[in-house]
């Protein structure tokens, strides 16, 4: 977790937490040593719910291409965003949450003071070369109170976080593999976006970049 405002820091490294504004907590790296594991659930869970990019409301086809998992997934069309307890593409539910996806976002977020987070909703983004998430807030979710814990894998990207209104300035920040972010409180409703990511290849998902978001979708 680099922030790109300021000359590169080598004491930001794994293990360390910075608060990256108010109810925004960085835990660098802490997903580092469960990565494979994580991956390895990511590679079932496509099998039933293959990634696709889906159509915005405003008819623009996502350079992001994602699934999900849990009690409800995240779904985009014509008639806008919602989360939805089956997958359009099969007509099934979206495949469980596994164990250790629940644990380890439970555990994340206490460490940033959110007890008791029960994710029933993990949204899987996967980012080739160029593709991009613009600015947006997450307001799909029905209870505000509970926390968005992130999970960055694979090639690193630059993730933008901006303010409470469209036009508030943004800060950058490099999120890199294995990094996790609790986003809660007051920042919950920031407007937050992924710039084009760049070509690279990495070790553990070769050309692409996962995030995995955790949320209280019901
Ligand atoms: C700040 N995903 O799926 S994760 C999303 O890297 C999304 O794929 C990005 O934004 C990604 O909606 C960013 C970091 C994140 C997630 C949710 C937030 C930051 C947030 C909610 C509120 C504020
Ligand atoms: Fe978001």
């Amino acid at each position: 977790m680099l922030n790109l405002d300021l000359f590169d820091d080598p004491g930001r490294d794994t293990g360390e937490s910075i608060a990256l504004a108010d109810g925004a907590l960085a835990l660098c790296g802490a997903a580092t040593s469960i990565a494979d594991t994580l991956l390895a659930e990511i590679h079932a869970v496509e099998q039933q719910a293959p990634f696709r990019s889906m159509i915005t409301p405003g008819g623009y086809t996502m350079s992001v291409a994602t699934t999900s998992c849990g009690r409800f997934g995240w779904v985009s069309d014509a008639h806008g965003y919602r989360y939805s307890p089956l997958d359009p593409d099969t007509g099934k539910p979206w495949p469980s949450m596994p164990t250790v996806f629940t644990e380890f976002a439970t555990e994340c977020a206490a460490r940033a003071g959110f007890h008791d987070f029960l994710p029933d909703a993990c949204l899987i983004n996967r980012y080739v070369a160029g593709s991009r998430l613009s600015l947006h807030q997450d307001r799909n979710e029905r209870d505000m109170r509970a926390p968005i814990v992130s999970v960055s894998l694979g090639l690193p990207a630059v993730f933008l976080f901006g303010g409470l209104k469209r036009n508030d300035p943004t800060r950058r920040f490099r999120l890199s593999h294995g990094d996790v972010v609790v986003w809660g409180g007051p920042a919950r409703l920031r407007f937050h976006g992924v710039l084009a990511l760049k070509d690279g290849w990495h070790p553990a998902t070769e050309r692409c970049r996962i995030n995995l978001t955790f949320r209280k979708a019901g």
